[in-house]
């Protein structure tokens, strides 16, 4: 080999890396947490490929000691040949080329959508160590690498007759800010992927623990146990769980659906295992064949007393829990985060395949249909309740010369890029908070005590609540589908209740109606939580503030303790205004957690969990999770 074309292709392929490292962001996201995990994704993505294509059913997943990742498969192994056009084997080539993640001409449907597929080489770029082992052709192969150089040749060391791949990578400490990882959201996303890989075996393994923690997600049910798992919860309407599945030559859908006696439509959506949060092609398909196939139901049967009266999506939505999961072979991604499907040969397949196999269902169960009818029924007359009632709003805010609400303490700026709207518990931290603001970017709402459980209310109750409507006004963006972002009032809305049980409750009360009414706040980064101390020390004429028992341990170990009187918050009414402000409040100085939904699926759960009808997962949500609200990766 020329020694100088040699140095030329490996060039290439180390700019290509480079660039990686160089804006990791652009290939996995965020430096953060998301884009920790995202390295994990992008190598169990690999094996699931494997999985789809019908060539392993084992994943296994371990989180190490020493912060390195494992995940093994038993697929076919990566290839090891030489690639002629390159003088290397193919699981090097695999492994240091960007977008070289890719089958090559294999069989079976590939992921590679947004974020995903993006390939190993960027999982190895990123990753101080990556030791990969193949068994495949006889042979145990074993190659490593550090941030994305091979530092040893492809060996072949002993002999074997079984198939896989194992990798192992150590995420770089230069590039990620802090290394982490968080079980339950791995184990979520886990857990996720083997429902909708029916069978297939995904075991999850928690070393840095002792004893180490260790769950297998298996469901021979497949997204019939999806269903199962999130209605777990919820009162369901009906028992057996609706079920439908086709396929051609390129495409597959399944559908799983069950209704609740709630009143959100959970829907989540899956193309080629990847949450397709953006929704698209298969999800209008799905969506437009329920309503079509649902009226012509509930019209065959009479059940429409008027000839021309129509449900609409939203009512046969109510209360509806469904996965839509489709797998094709060229999957466009399309929208800001590449989660919006775009293939549109889809939403005919899945629109046929509901609209024949629903109707069949339905005549084959009359009484989940009757029940189904019911509900579709209940919803709509509730909603023409609610439109009353908000029309009668709305002319009401037209007529009164200011809709903001009498009890905002609004700030006298008005660009919202600088505003900062404080949601404060009860009317006496209220009052400290409006002597504590500058009140040229901030603005005050005290909220009387427990706010109104949206979980439980249809719409027109959910407006006829004062606090709401107050909150609702002073944001100014309106709500569900008038809402319009461009009208928020504030680019800031945080979130202020004391350090306490009832602090937290409120907390998630009103946190749950913005994931609701006004999801797109929280999307959007709009929504934030107060950190409020816990603990005042003073020592001497120093005055300290901790905002947690181990902050509070660390200070007294650094002072003399004996000197210094410790006290304890209870509430934000507590504060004086200076301190309220000093801590809490300015911008130089305080602390603000920033909202963010991990994963809606997550979310849906924890709110049904925590506001929603049964007793039971509640009280076992709160004991096991007494410490904190941590669905909410703040
Ligand atoms: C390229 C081609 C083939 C399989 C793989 C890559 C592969 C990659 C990973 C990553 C983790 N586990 C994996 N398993 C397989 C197809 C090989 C063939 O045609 O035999």
């Amino acid at each position: 080999m020329n020694e100088s074309t040699y140095d030329a292709k490996d060039i290439t392929v180390l700019e290509g890396l480079s660039a990686v490292r160089k804006r990791p962001g652009m290939y996995i996201g965020s430096t953060g947490l998301r884009g920790l995990h995202h390295l994990i994704y992008e190598v169990v993505d690999n094996s699931i490929d494997e999985a789809m294509a019908g060539y392993c059913d084992n994943i296994l997943v371990v989180l190490n000691e020493d912060n390195s990742v494992t995940v093994v498969d038993n697929g076919r192994g990566i290839p090891v040949k030489k690639v002629e056009k390159y003088d290397k084997p193919a699981v090097e080539i695999v492994l240091t080329m960007l977008h070289a993640g890719g089958k090559f001409g294999g069989d079976g449907y590939k992921v590679s959508g947004g974020l995903h597929g993006v390939g190993l080489s960027v999982v190895n770029a990123l990753s101080e160590k990556l030791i990969v082992e193949v068994r495949r052709d006889g042979y145990i192969f074993r190659q490593e690498f550090e941030r994305g150089k091979p530092v040893t040749d492809l060996l072949r060391l002993e002999k074997t007759s079984t198939h896989g791949t194992i990798v192992t990578f150590y995420p770089d400490r230069e590039i990620f800010e802090e290394i982490d990882y968080k079980y339950e959201i791995l184990a979520t996303r886990m857990r996720e992927m083997a429902f909708l890989n029916r069978g297939l075996k995904i075991t999850l393994i928690d070393r840095r623990e002792k004893p180490e923690k260790r769950e297998v997600f298996q469901y021979s049910g497949g997204i019939i146990d999806f269903i199962k798992y999130l209605c777990e919860k919820k009162d369901v309407l009906h028992k057996q769980i609706i079920y439908i599945q086709n396929q051609d030559e390129d495409h597959e859908v399944e559908i799983a659906m069950q209704y609740t006696t709630g009143y959100n439509e959970s829907i989540f959506s899956f193309a080629n295992n990847i949450n397709t949060t953006e929704g698209g092609t298969h999800l209008i398909g799905f969506k437009s064949a329920l309503t079509r196939t649902i009226n012509d139901y509930a019209r065959k049967y009479n059940f429409l007393k008027e000839k021309d009266l129509n449900l609409l999506g939203e009512d046969i939505r109510e209360g509806l829990t469904a996965i839509i999961s489709v797998k094709l072979k060229n999957p466009q991604f399309e929208g800001q985060t590449k989660t919006k499907l775009g293939n549109s040969e889809i939403k005919g397949f899945v629109e046929t395949t509901v609209n024949t196999k629903l109707a069949e269902f339905l005549e084959e169960n009359p009484s989940i249909g009757r029940i189904i009818i019911s509900k579709c029924l209940q919803a709509a007359r509730a909603r023409s309740a609610a439109k009353k009632a908000r029309d009668l709003t709305r002319k009401k805010s037209l007529l009164e010369s200011s809709s903001l609400p009498g009890k905002l303490a609004d700030c006298s700026a008005n660009e919202p890029e600088f505003c900062e709207l404080f949601l404060v518990e009860g009317d006496s931290a209220g009052g400290s908070a409006k002597q504590a603001r500058d009140r040229r970017f901030q603005a005050i709402l005290p909220l009387k005590g427990k706010i109104l459980n949206v979980e439980k209310a249809r719409l027109n109750k959910v407006l006829s609540s004062q606090e709401i409507q107050a909150i609702i006004s002073a944001v100014g963006t309106g709500i569900a589908e008038d809402f319009d972002i461009k009208n928020a009032r504030y680019n800031k809305i945080i979130i202020m209740t004391d350090a306490d049980v009832d602090g937290a409750h409120i907390r998630t009360l009103i946190l749950t109606f913005f994931y609701r009414y006004m999801p797109k706040l929280i999307e959007e980064g709009y929504i934030y939580i107060a950190q409020p101390p816990l603990y005042q020390i003073r020592n001497g004429k120093e005055v300290l503030y901790a905002y947690s028992e181990d902050e509070l341990k660390k200070i007294l170990a650094r002072i003399d303790d004996k000197k210094a009187t410790v006290q304890q918050y209870k509430g934000l009414g507590e504060m004086d205004p200076e301190q309220l402000w000093e801590t809490t409040m300015n911008p130089e100085t305080r602390t603000l957690l920033k909202v963010e939904i991990e994963d809606a699926l997550i979310a849906d759960d924890i709110f049904s969990t925590l506001m929603g009808d049964k007793v039971e997962p509640r009280r076992e949500f709160i004991e096991k999770n007494a410490k904190g609200v941590s669905f909410i990766d703040v």
